[in-house]
């Protein structure tokens, strides 16, 4: 499914450095003559994109990018150093707005490509420009002109990577909450979720990828039980699903809930039933550690296949860290594969 992603940040360009008021001296010379250099150019900004991101999730930890300014000319008519220009990365994909005006200044869509966003301040003269045969002294030096300032909004379409599946109450919602900064709400009852949420799991700088939480399925969703089946569609374009279970029930209605969700999505779809999908183990913190492991055991055991099962729970966060980082290996090396083919 997707969902639009939006990050405001404010850009500062570097002001001009200003031009220098100076005169050389020296001993044969009585007069000298203007020597005060030119300032630098202060620094711009650009946005630059680059395909190793998905999400504007970074956005939320830094919101201020300046460039820095433009050194101040010297005597001797040394000019000063031209700033640096700042460069903020951004993903392939983001709409660029100005946020006082809501103008769209840009629309990144290549790889590499660079959008200017606050043009430096131009330097200021130093006086030795202004020297001319009727003013061999001149005391006048421009200053360097201020740098552009903007308040941005980014906005990018992302598609979920993860789709999370399960029955009502397994944990869905209460998963997603320990991952990410969504806060979906999570209760006690069946079909507390109505509608899917999407969560951006950051791992770390310009690692992170994003999850769907859906309402949770029956056995008969496929015709209509509970809230339907429908929800599945959104997790259509995820590449990995991830079945949350309930594992503090008794073991039997752990595979009988496990073979209830397999069950409704090979009805729904095929496809997606072959989607890679790992098995999530939650509310672990009910249950002894002996008890958990044989849980898991029998799981493996009676379900009879390679497939992948993780324990976590979502209120003490247990597992949840560890779960994070397979999810993003996973994704990361299928997406490497799935270039180079
Ligand atoms: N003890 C414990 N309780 C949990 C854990 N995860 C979720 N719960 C509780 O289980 C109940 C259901 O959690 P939700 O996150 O709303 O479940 P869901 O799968 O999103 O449910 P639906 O949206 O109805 O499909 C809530 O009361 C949670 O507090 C866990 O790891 N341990
Ligand atoms: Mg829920």
């Amino acid at each position: 499914m997707k969902f639009v992603d939006e990050a405001t940040i404010r850009v500062e360009a570097g002001k001009g450095g200003d031009g220098c008021l100076s005169f050389l001296r020296e001993k044969n010379l009585p007069k000298g003559g203007p020597d005060g250099g030119d300032g630098g150019d202060g620094g711009c900004v650009y946005l630059e994109v680059n395909e190793g991101l998905n999400t504007l999730v970074d956005f939320r930890h830094a919101r201020l990018y300046r460039a820095k300014n433009g050194m101040p000319g010297m005597g001797g008519d040394r000019i000063g150093k031209k700033s640096d220009d700042l460069v903020i990365k951004v993903p392939l994909g983001t709409l660029v707005y100005d946020d006082d005006t809501d103008e769209l200044i840009g629309d990144l869509v290549n790889e590499g490509e660079r959008l200017l966003v606050a043009q430096g301040g131009f330097h200021g003269l130093g006086n030795a420009r202004f020297k001319s045969s009727v003013n061999r002294a001149p005391r006048k030096t421009t200053q360097g002109t201020p740098g552009e300032e903007r308040n941005l909004r980014l906005e990018l379409q992302v598609l979920a990577d993860v789709g999370l599946l399960g029955i009502p109450s397994a944990g869905k919602s209460s998963f997603i909450r320990a991952v990410s900064a969504a806060t979906p709400k999570v209760a006690d009852y069946p079909f507390t979720t109505l509608y899917p949420n999407l969560g951006v799991v950051r791992i770390d700088t310009e690692k992170s990828f994003v999850i769907a939480d859906i309402p949770g399925l029956i056995e008969g969703a496929a015709d209509g039980a509970g809230l339907g089946i429908e929800f599945l569609r959104h997790l259509s374009r995820t590449n990995l699903l991830l079945h949350i279970v309930d594992a503090s029930q008794d073991p039997d209605d752990v595979i009988k809930d496990i073979r209830t969700i397999e069950g409704e999505l090979i009805k729904y779809d095929e496809k997606l039933s072959q989607k890679a999908r790992w098995l999530v183990l939650n509310k672990a913190d009910v249950l002894l550690p002996e008890l958990m492991d044989e849980l898991k055991d029998e799981v493996q055991k009676t379900l009879d296949s390679d497939i992948k099962i993780f324990v976590t729970s979502a209120v003490t966060r247990a597992g949840c860290q560890e779960l994070s980082y397979a999810m993003y290996d996973w994704i990361s090396a299928e997406k490497k594969e799935r270039e180079e083919v």
